[in-house]
């Protein structure tokens, strides 16, 4: 374990292909990059790292709400509390994984729940977030994603594809039900969309860097696409008032009408890969 920005503890992992850095705080993936490419994950030059507070960038872990609720932050406390490190091996195919998991202790409305986070450091980043219903009796009903933070060249000469079709709610026009009208999304201002039973892989195409990114999930009915343009950008302390031209949030959850109720003794298992490849 290393200490980090912040003195946070933080892990770092060293494979031939790729580089990875997770904090304990949030379990938090926060860089990501394969020898030879540019980082995958962005993160904010002014992101705090302090216990308690959200780093702002790479991997957040939400869980067990999104967004906003009264009283309690924002995305819920998994992001914003220590995790434990429970295990890290390196496996012949060559990827190193690490295990985490989140001390129940951190939730006060007492739910029993077990939280439990599988990284996966290789030629993919690998994501497993798997929640356990440990209640002898009583359901428990939660919403998580994964909320990916990715590097792009400029936001002006980058692509979202893959959620044509697909049912969105418009947080930028008051939570609107719409419809993805386009195979290719392009963002020319505040975007903050939470599209609903989709389980389509999301490709970014990004023609500054020259390459395309693939977000494909298992266990997830949720897609949030996110750029904060220049208003919110210039509202958040712990983000440039540039930096919405180098970043976009493609998220995979289950958010909102996607949420999840385990039955006691039920667990689900929100899978993610994301990999790069040259346009
Ligand atoms: O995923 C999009 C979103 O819900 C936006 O509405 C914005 O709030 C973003 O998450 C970041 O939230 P945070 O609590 O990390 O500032």
């Amino acid at each position: 374990m290393l200490t980090g920005q912040g003195g946070l503890p933080m892990a770092r992992v060293e494979t031939p292909v790729s580089t990875g850095e997770i904090y304990l705080q949030g379990a938090h993936v926060t860089h990501f990059q394969s020898k030879g490419e540019a980082p995958l994950l962005f993160l904010s030059r002014e992101s705090k790292f302090t216990a308690g507070a959200a780093i702002r960038g790479g991997v957040p872990v939400i869980f067990p709400w999104f967004g906003a609720k009264d009283g309690a932050p924002a995305h819920g406390f998994a992001r914003i509390n220590a995790w434990d490190l429970v295990g890290a091996e390196m496996v012949p195919t060559g990827e190193t994984i690490l295990r985490f998991k989140l001390p129940g202790t951190v939730d006060p409305s007492g739910a029993e729940w077990m939280l439990e986070y599988i990284v996966s450091v290789g030629e993919t980043l690998g994501l497993e977030l798997v929640a356990t219903n440990s209640s002898g009796q009583k359901d428990f009903t939660f919403e998580n994603c994964l909320h990916t933070y990715f590097l792009v060249g400029d936001i002006n000469s980058t692509s979202v594809i893959g959620l044509k079709g697909v049912k969105y709610r418009d947080k930028v026009e008051n939570f609107a039900e719409k419809t993805e009208a386009n195979p290719t999304i392009r963002i020319s201002g505040e975007v903050d969309r939470v599209y609903t039973d989709t389980t389509a892989t999301v490709e970014m195409r990004d023609d500054k860097l020259r390459r395309r990114i693939l977000v494909e999930k298992a266990g997830s009915a949720s897609t949030v696409v996110w750029n904060p343009w220049i208003a919110k950008s210039k509202q958040m302390s712990d983000f440039g008032d540039e930096e919405y031209l180098q970043m976009v949030c493609v998220e995979s959850g289950n958010v909102g009408k996607n949420w999840i109720t385990l039955k006691p003794g039920e667990s689900s298992r929100l899978k993610v890969k994301l990999a790069s490849a040259r346009l």
